[in-house]
């Protein structure tokens, strides 16, 4: 196993928009985020990555970027992002920036340029085709509903679009937009930045032709998924920019197989360092977007398990449990009640001590919930709206159930203003937010969390140094136990020598513990655990929620 700096590293996700507002316009920024790096810092971070931060008009929450090389107004200036970077690394911390180039804003110089004749030098520079019969130029969708063509009058031709109209796709067929990017992630790793986190990495290339998808939720999904072209992409991207740098790299994949993923995060480091799977995200999907189903311990962790043993050895993991597109993972995993406080620091047993690169997205360290807005209007997710305008207003689905989805999957649940106490606006802002803070926020908030010694984020401190202090918690292999159990999470851990088992109760009940047969528990002892007075390693009964790992050495 080679070792690497960003395999041992624990990386926070910030959404710079709902982080900390500095100067009360209600827009977390730039400013706002220097001020708690020292709170990152104590909680044992080592990477931060930064959700978009470049111009944008925020279609999409900075997705969809009109200047790839400056900063988003509402967040600051490049002045202000550069004394980021410089606090940032002056405290051993390092700073990873979103690539988002499968698309750009419909208002980048670029795409201005190319919508205005054909032959304007920058139309190869997106996806430009004629209709066919008066309609679109095929049957794809876009992930945020309805076709993924728009029509543009002064051409007379239509432009792809995978999400809204104000993304439109690059064209990475064109080489030269390949070079543009290639000099732009240059720009920035020149500043001292430390790699990126690729958004929807998967879907820049396109099948030629584009032929019509087959019927389905998500139409031509097999066309720009994983298509012809993309390792080829990547490739030309690590050998023109990536292999020149020390950078951690990480893609998103929009769906995307287990297989392909290999490839991807291959250890030969040909392409990325390592990518977010989306499976463990679509388990509990019902059949709608805004539907959802419950999902048995068992195929949770085949999940888990599966990706744990297929790159073993092969490939490098992410390990996360949330981010800014998914529900909290306390509410959506755990017990967001009466073992709120448990179910958290259970979880994230499980996470810190899997292999691969932990992603803490912002909160999760204090346990924080979904949303249950009863209005619609207080959502502000361009996919929540365009959903509720293509089903609800004209479509024939159920207001109230759809609200109960939404309150269960929209990402809005990730995006309500950060609470750091239980001031007013839960100390986000002094002026009005622009996204309603969630009102739990006298109860759940930083401060009651660093001021309570059996906290989540005490805990989450605890588990950070304790993954630090023992290498198998990083590079061990990895062995489940019980795969069928629906109430215990059972695994071993190896690395030169030194053993962990973990032991995971997923509920809320008090549950029998047989100790495998395997395990000899003889040399070990109890390495962290979220409850107190905690017993040796022996078959028992475990309490609601109980996280317990062992460690011989
Ligand atoms: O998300 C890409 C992606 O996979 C989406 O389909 C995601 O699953 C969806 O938003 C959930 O319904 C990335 C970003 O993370 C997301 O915030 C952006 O909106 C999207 O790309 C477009 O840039
Ligand atoms: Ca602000």
């Amino acid at each position: 196993m080679k070792k690497a700096w960003w395999k041992e590293a624990i990386v926070y996700q910030i959404y710079p928009r709902s982080f900390m507002d500095s100067n009360g316009d209600g827009i977390g920024d730039i400013p706002g985020i220097i001020s708690k790096l020292d709170y990152l810092k104590e909680l044992g971070i080592d990477v931060v990555w930064l959700c978009p931060c470049f111009k944008s008009p925020n279609d999409d929450n900075g997705y969809d970027i009109s200047d790839y090389r400056d900063i988003m107004d509402e967040f600051g200036t490049m002045d202000d992002f550069k004394e980021l970077l410089k606090q940032t690394h002056e405290r051993g911390m390092k700073l990873l920036l979103d690539l988002v180039v499968n698309h750009s804003s419909d208002e980048h110089p670029w795409f201005v340029e190319s919508r205005k004749s054909k032959d304007n030098p920058y139309r190869d520079y997106y996806i430009w085709r004629d209709g066919k019969d008066g309609k679109e130029p095929n049957n794809w969708t876009s992930y945020f509903y309805g076709p993924a063509w728009k029509y543009d009058e002064a051409t007379d031709q239509y432009y792809l679009h995978i999400f809204s109209t104000k993304q439109p796709d690059l064209n990475w067929e064109n080489p030269t937009v390949r070079h543009e990017i290639y000099d732009m992630m240059k720009f920035w790793l020149d500043m001292g930045c430390d790699g990126f986190r690729m958004d929807t990495v998967n879907i820049y290339s396109k099948t030629p032709g584009l032929p019509d998808g087959k019927p389905g939720e998500n139409i031509g999904e097999e066309y720009f998924q994983d298509g012809p072209r993309i390792h080829e992409f990547l490739q030309e991207m690590n050998r023109e920019v990536l292999s020149k740098y020390d950078i951690m790299t990480v893609g998103e994949l929009t769906g995307g197989c287990i297989e392909e993923s290999l490839q991807y995060a291959n250890n030969e480091g040909t392409e990325l360092g390592m990518v977010f799977q989306s499976e463990q995200n679509l388990m509990d999907c019902g059949d709608k977007r805004f539907s959802y189903r419950k999902v048995p311990l068992s195929e949770l962790k085949v999940c888990f398990s599966k990706w744990q043993t297929y790159f073993q050895g092969r490939a490098w993991n992410s390990l996360y449990w949330t981010n800014h597109d998914q529900p909290r993972t306390v509410s959506r995993r755990g017990n967001d009640k009466e073992y709120r406080k448990e179910s958290q620091k259970m979880l994230y047993t499980m996470l810190l001590t899997m292999q691969g690169t932990p992603y803490i997205y912002q909160e999760e360290e204090i346990g924080m919930t979904n949303v249950y807005f009863d209005n619609i209007e207080d959502y502000d997710d361009v996919e929540i709206r365009s959903y509720w305008d293509r089903y609800v207003v004209h479509g024939d689905e159920d207001p109230e159930k759809t609200l109960d989805g939404i309150h269960y999957r929209a990402r809005d649940n990730a995006r309500t203003p950060m609470q750091w106490d239980d001031s007013e606006n839960a100390g986000f802002t002094t002026g009005t937010p622009w996204l309603k803070v969630n009102p739990n926020y006298k109860e759940i908030n930083i401060k009651e969390a660093l001021e309570d010694e059996n906290s989540i984020f005490h805990y989450m401190q605890r588990l950070i140094r304790t993954r630090k202090e023992n290498e198998v918690a990083v590079y061990g292999d990895f062995i489940e136990y019980e795969p069928e159990n629906e109430e215990l999470y059972l695994y071993e851990r190896n690395f030169e020598g030194k053993k962990l088992f973990v032991v995971l109760n997923f509920t809320e009940n008090h549950a029998q513990f047989h100790l495998p047969e395997a395990i000899d528990p003889e040399g070990s002892r109890l390495l962290i655990s979220n409850y107190d007075e905690t017993p040796e390693l022996q078959s028992r009964q475990l309490r609601p929620y109980e996280a317990a790992v062992y460690l011989w050495e």
